[in-house]
């Protein structure tokens, strides 16, 4: 079994909209200027980094945004051109809504479980219904689109549809849903969750709580893992305050490895005990006390939304994203935990700059699927890293990313009919069929 790292390509659309309360970036970048070519080719590079490691790599596709569809459900109607037009006019909230390229951070895009650990021996992937948020809640009905068309095979994968779409099922996908495993124990799935929609539990008291607890009970259902293996830790309450709206805000694992802030999980040492006891003595964790590293430095920073990775030879090695490097808290932790008996040997810092100021790292801007050789082969979509794809992946984005979108840019109709085109002709590139509405 291997893992494969799903990037999100940035989509040509790519803004700053200031649209997720408790996402700090979000909130302090709203309105500035982005540029979505920049964005995007920062994630190839990214993706080039992470196979250059020897680490398995893919790609999912963009979202069409401004989205017709959404706005045409809330009374739009006319041309393409007009909706834009009376949008732009009439609730221009609801085109920046509309309009975000959120589907990037692929980290939200699913929950996915390895076929080793389900009962059926199948991979199962259920899309996250992300109904928390309207601008994230649209992406749902594509994702489960994209995944069925890439995750087709029946003998291999299962695709659930998204968790019912109310508040009580609240689903942000892998970014609250950590795998670990040692040689010889089973793999244990921590499916974390900020409020219970049902039982009276002390949640933040600033920022909204996104997963709920019975969402993260479906997903260990419907993915047929077996009970004993699934925790169901409380993020903290205070770390959402601080600024951690997802669990891969301050914490990231894989394997045998787990780095977390104390402020990521309510009674984290309890939690580590617990996990010491179905992973044993190979199992090793790395605590940051709020002394050590500052929830803000940790929030600002993002040293935790890394890809903790396990290389060809055994090794682990951290991709960090640039920011973490800048702030000295942050660049001390990751370098005690390279020096301290860990798997960990190396980290590396990248630059996602255009990414993180919405709040999203490299952990967001991939999801992890665990493929055997025969599942690999399954997958008939161009969506595997080669030096090849990326080659045609970034002279498609410099033919159609715009370099700069400013907030009033959202407006332009021509927006619309330029994303439709790139998006219609990635679908060939990556022979994905016909995953979006437009082309149906
Ligand atoms: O849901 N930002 C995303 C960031 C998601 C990060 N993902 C993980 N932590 N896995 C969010 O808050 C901001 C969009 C804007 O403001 O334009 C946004 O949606």
């Amino acid at each position: 079994m291997r893992e494969y790292n799903f990037d999100g390509l940035v989509g040509p659309t790519h803004n700053y909209g200031g649209l997720s309360p408790g996402n700090l970036a979000s909130q302090s970048h709203g309105g500035e200027p982005s540029h979505p070519r920049e964005a995007a080719l920062q994630g190839l590079e990214k993706m080039r980094f992470v196979s250059g490691l020897g680490v398995g790599q893919a790609v999912l596709p963009p979202q069409p945004r401004p989205s017709l569809r959404a706005l045409r459900a809330l009374g739009f109607t006319g041309t393409d051109e007009e909706i834009i037009t009376r949008a732009a006019r009439e609730a221009e909230h609801l085109l920046r809504l509309t309009s975000s390229a959120s589907a990037m951070w692929t980290a939200n895009a699913a929950t996915v479980a390895p076929s080793s650990d389900t009962a059926d021996g199948r991979v199962h992937l259920t899309p996250a219904n992300l109904s928390q948020m309207y601008h994230r809640a649209i992406e749902a009905e594509t994702t489960y689109a994209v995944l069925r068309a890439i995750f087709a095979d029946t003998r291999h994968f299962t695709v659930h549809a998204p968790l019912p779409g109310s508040s009580h099922f609240a689903d942000e996908g892998a970014a609250n849903h950590t795998r670990l495993a040692t040689p010889g124990h089973a793999g244990v799935h921590l499916l974390a969750w900020g409020r219970s929609a049902w039982q009276d539990v002390p949640g933040p008291k600033r920022f909204p709580a996104r997963q709920t607890l019975e969402a993260s009970q479906s997903l260990a259902r419907l993915h047929q893992l077996d009970a004993k293996q699934v925790l169901f830790p409380q993020q903290h309450p205070e770390g959402i305050d601080a600024g951690a709206f997802h669990t891969d805000v301050m914490a990231v694992g894989n394997e045998r490895f787990l780095m977390l802030h104390e402020l990521a999980f309510v009674d984290h040492a309890g939690l580590l005990q617990m996990l010491r006891e179905k992973l044993g003595p190979e199992f090793r964790a790395v605590v940051a006390t709020s002394a050590e590293l500052p929830p803000k430095d940790a929030v600002k920073s993002y040293p935790f939304n890394s890809q903790v990775l396990t290389l060809p030879d055994g090794t682990m090695a951290i991709v960090a994203p640039i920011e973490a490097q800048e702030t000295p808290a942050a660049r001390q932790f990751l370098e005690r935990v390279v020096a301290e008996d860990t798997p960990v040997k190396a980290v590396h810092y990248l630059d996602v700059r255009q990414s993180m100021n919405n709040g999203g790292g490299p952990a967001c801007l991939r999801q992890r699927v665990w493929l055997t050789d025969a599942e690999r082969k399954a997958i008939t979509a161009d969506v595997f890293y080669t030096p090849a794809l990326h080659d045609s992946l970034a002279a498609w984005v410099r033919r159609h990313y715009r370099e700069v979108l400013r907030p009033k840019d959202l407006q332009d109709p021509q927006l619309v009919r330029e994303t439709m085109t790139a998006l219609d002709e990635l679908t060939r590139i990556l022979k994905l069929g016909n995953v979006y509405d437009f082309q149906h």
